[in-house]
Parts: structure tokens; C-alpha cells; sequence
């Protein structure tokens, strides 16, 4: 076996970050506690037929009322740091005007024990709970609903992002602003397997710039709020795009894809300008006449990091033929969440899959990592997410044994070392997700904790690879996998 004295081991750099990830709406509860309103997943998820098993978020797991005992998790499992959401209808409930102090306490309290234990916070600003208000009732009236399409919810962000970063600015270093814009506009406005659930390539395209205007003017926000020390990023989840062969019309369905993914958002955030082959590809949907000059220096605002989602890569290919899959992880829904790409079909990258139905697959985050290291010269990167459904269940013992669980994180971690020397400046990695939790349209029927929860009880059980993250956080150090897989230790 790997000691950690020998060459086996995968050392990470002094300093490097080790933590865990959640969102609000997926383990808080509390719905309508302490004057929380409902956001567009409270909504989407009490609609039928939206949510797997209709299930919602109202007690999930119960987080708002165990805060304290979750805290004291993290502590135990060694966490270095721990990313959680702010929910924006708990701490501003109509996404407009002045801020319920009860719902800013929550998150003081929660920082404050998180600083006792030291474990370091890092907030993300907004994690899919636009308040509901903002979707329905918006300035300029159109039926058709306001929320991330119009111009208006950017303002709004940055007035939310500078209540919040008044609140806790003094004590938390680390901000995000947006998690995964990709999902908020495309899958939330076009392909409506998420909230609010619309289906509008046009709207899709517009949430899309209004979310990277929010990013631009939320960043404005927590600068002229927060002191100098704090860093301000934004986590995207990028897509490894794959041509199917070297077909020159596959290596173009690539080429589009990749703008959809991910230049719309590393075109405006790091360059200034979107793409020209993107407005070339969404000509017939949109003249993206929404896009002002101004917004564009807005948007390309400093980032002091990036904060990188990767589950799996994605493969396409030119296709015409009209029933081929139109979504990534192909999800049945009958409509595509790309606009401008009917002529793509999704495959399944190879690996084993997981309860997502998700190919295992880490090269695509060594193609990822190198990708921005040239994209984003001297941005510091983050895994801000990374991590894999099972079906975990506990044994007669009633411990939870997930050896699969592990070879994904393993095979992940070792993919990051890969990527860091090669040059890659990769500052941390949080597992998604510390906790079982609610995973959207999928409801509860997935898991992705690293500790798992029995939703009729609540008790929370580490699963053995919580313990098996425990030790590579506490060392630092990877041991590389021995011939049957990597052991998940003695029992306890
Ligand atoms: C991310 N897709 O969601 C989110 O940030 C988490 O809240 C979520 O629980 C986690 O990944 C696991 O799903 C995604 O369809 C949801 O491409 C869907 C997709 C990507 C990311």
C-alpha cells in the first residue's frame, strides 16, 4: 500500500483548499419561515409534473434548523472551507427594498460558527432562488414574465449583492456571485427542466446576458461594499465539448456548442465582446439588440478567481435527424436547452456511468483546467463543485459504504493534480455535496452528499467516503489507488 512518505502519493500544494458545497433551496427548509417568500423553485417544484416524485424544498434537510449540528459536521470531517448559498427571497422577499434582518442573521450566525470551527465561508450570492416576485411582476408588463429575460433583475442583483455583502462582508473573504448561469438561462428559460420552467430560445439568450450583467454589476456592488481583502469570482460549469469524430460538420457542431456552453459567458467575462459565430448561429432567434455597448465593460469586471462545476464531458455531432437527443445527459424533455443548435445530437461520452446516468469521465476536467489557465492568464481557479450520485444505502449496520463514491472523487482529485502540474493554477476543491440533498427536477431521488440523510428522521450519517475525504483533506495528499481500488480504511 501507498504511504505517505511514498512516491504513490499525489501531494497538493501547501495552502490548498479543501471543502465542501450546498445551495440554499437545496438543504434549508423553512420555506415560509421568519418571512422568506417563495422563489421560482418553490413555485416550479409545487407545480405538478415539474418535479420527480413532486417533491419540493420546504423541509429538505431541514438545514435553517440544524445549522448548528451541520457545522459542527464539517468540523469532524476536517473541511477547510465550506460554500454555501444565500437565499435571496429569505433575506429580500419581493428581489426589491429593504432586507428582513431575521434572514441576514441566519447567514451571520452560520458564518460565525463556521469561523469558530475555522472552517472558511465562501458565499455564493445566487444559486438558482430568484424571488417569485421577480418573475411575475416586472416593470414593463409583458405577459410573457419578467425575471432573468429583462434588463431589470441585473439592477436588482447588484442591490441584493450589496445588502448581503453589508451584512457579512466583515467577515467572509471569499464571494461568488453566480452559480452556473449556463443552468439559470438555458435550462431555466429554454429548455424548462428547471425553474421558472419557460421554454423561449429568445428569452433563454437574453437571461443569459442579463445574468452576466448581473455578474458584472453585483461585482461592481461587493467591491465598492467589501474591503480590500475580499476576493470576488463567479462559478461556471463549463462544458468539455467533444466532436464525435473529426468530421469537419461534427468538429462544427463542437464549434457550436462550445459557444453555448461556454463562450457566451468567457467571451463577455474575460474578453469583453460575445462571440461573432454565436450571433451568426441565433441570427434567426434573436438581433441581440438587448446587449448595450456599455454592459460589455461592465461584465469583463476583474475576477480574482474562477470557480470551476465538472460532473462530465459532453460529445456531439451533426445530425438530421429530428428524434436525436438535444440534451446534454440526456434528459427526455422535449425541448433543447441550446438555442440554435437543432442540428446537434448529444452522445454519451464512454465510462462507467453514475446515478445520473452521468459517464465517469475526469479528463474532461484536465481538458478544462488547461483550457482556462490559457483563457484566464493569472486567474486563480477553484473547483467550486465536483461530485457524483449513487444509490447509497445504508447496510444492516447502518453505515453507508460507497466505494463508487470514492473511485469518482479519486479519479477527479488525481485529474486535478494532473492539471496542476501542468501548469494549471488550481487554488481548491469543495465536493458536491457535503450533504444528500434536493437535486431540482430530480427531486430527492438522488445523492450526492458525502454524508447521507434520512429524510424521515433527518440523522445524518457520514458515508465512508466522507471519512475517506476526511483523511485526504487532513493530509493534503492523495494515495494513489492500489489494485483493487482505493480503500475507504478500517471500520470505525
Ligand atoms: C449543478 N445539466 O447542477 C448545481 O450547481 C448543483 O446545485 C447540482 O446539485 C449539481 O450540479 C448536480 O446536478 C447542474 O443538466 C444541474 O447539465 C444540471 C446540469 C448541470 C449542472
Amino acid at each position: 500500500a501507498a504511504t505517505a512518505s511514498s512516491p504513490a502519493t499525489l501531494r497538493f500544494p501547501p495552502g490548498f483548499l479543501w471543502g465542501a458545497a450546498t445551495a440554499a433551496y437545496q438543504i434549508e427548509g423553512a420555506a415560509q419561515e421568519d418571512g422568506r417568500t417563495p422563489s421560482i423553485w418553490d413555485t416550479f417544484s409545487r407545480t405538478p409534473g415539474k418535479v420527480l416524485g413532486g417533491d419540493t424544498g420546504d423541509i429538505a434537510c431541514d438545514h435553517y434548523h440544524r445549522w448548528r449540528d451541520d457545522v459542527r459536521l464539517m468540523a469532524e470531517l476536517g473541511l477547510g472551507s465550506y460554500r454555501f448559498s444565500v437565499s435571496w427571497p429569505r433575506v429580500q422577499p419581493t428581489g426589491r427594498g429593504p432586507a428582513v434582518q431575521r434572514g441576514l442573521d441566519f447567514y451571520r450566525a452560520l458564518v460565525d460558527e463556521l469561523l469558530a470551527h475555522g472552517i472558511q465561508p465562501v458565499v455564493t450570492l445566487y444559486h438558482w432562488d430568484l424571488p417569485q416576485d421577480l418573475e411575475t411582476a416586472f416593470p414593463s408588463g409583458s405577459s410573457a414574465g419578467g425575471g432573468w429575460p429583462e434588463r431589470d433583475t441585473a439592477h436588482r442583483f447588484a442591490d441584493y449583492a450589496r445588502i448581503v455583502a453589508e451584512a457579512l462582508g466583515d467577515r467572509v473573504e471569499m464571494w461568488t456571485t453566480l452559480n452556473e448561469p449556463w443552468c439559470s438561462a438555458f435550462l431555466g428559460y429554454g429548455s424548462g427542466v428547471h425553474a421558472p420552467g419557460r421554454t423561449d430560445h429568445r428569452a433563454a439568450l437574453r437571461a443569459a446576458h442579463h445574468l452576466n450583467l448581473a455578474h458584472g454589476l453585483g461585482a461592481q456592488a461587493l467591491r465598492a461594499t467589501l474591503p480590500a481583502r475580499a476576493q470576488v469570482g463567479i462559478s461556471l460549469n463549463p462544458s468539455a465539448v467533444r466532436p464525435l469524430t473529426d468530421a469537419p460538420e461534427d468538429l462544427d457542431a463542437q464549434r457550436r456548442i462550445d459557444a453555448l456552453a461556454n463562450r457566451i459567458f468567457t467571451g463577455p467575462l474575460l474578453k469583453g465582446a460575445y462571440p461573432d459565430d454565436l450571433f451568426a448561429d441565433t441570427a434567426d432567434i434573436t438581433d441581440w439588440s438587448f446587449v448595450r455597448p456599455e454592459d460589455l465593460a461592465v461584465i469583463k469586471h476583474p475576477l480574482d478567481f474562477l470557480g470551476i462545476n465538472y460532473y462530465t464531458p459532453t460529445v456531439v455531432s451533426a445530425t438530421t435527424d429530428p428524434s436525436a437527443p438535444r440534451q446534454d445527459g440526456h434528459n427526455s424533455s422535449l425541448h433543447s436547452p441550446w438555442p440554435g443548435a437543432d442540428g446537434v445530437a448529444f452522445h454519451r461520452a464512454h465510462g462507467e456511468l453514475t446515478a445520473m446516468d452521468w459517464p465517469v469521465d475526469p479528463t474532461g476536467l484536465v481538458d478544462l483546467l488547461s483550457q482556462y489557465t490559457a483563457e484566464a492568464p493569472g486567474v486563480p481557479l477553484f473547483i467550486t463543485e465536483n461530485g457524483a450520485a449513487y444509490e447509497d444505502t445504508p447496510g444492516a449496520d447502518g453505515r453507508i459504504h460507497d466505494p463508487d463514491r470514492i473511485r469518482y472523487l479519486h479519479a477527479h482529485l488525481a485529474a486535478v493534480h494532473e492539471a496542476i502540474r501542468a501548469g494549471a493554477d488550481v487554488r481548491g476543491y469543495f465536493l458536491w455535496s457535503l450533504l444528500d440533498n434536493f437535486e431540482w427536477a430530480y427531486g430527492y431521488s438522488k445523492r450526492f452528499g458525502a454524508v447521507y440523510v434520512d429524510y424521515a428522521s433527518q440523522a445524518r450519517t457520514p458515508k465512508s467516503s466522507a471519512r475517506w475525504y476526511a483523511r485526504v483533506a487532513a493530509s493534503g495528499a492523495l494515495e494513489l489507488p492500489e489494485a483493487d481500488g482505493p480503500s475507504d480504511g478500517p471500520p470505525e
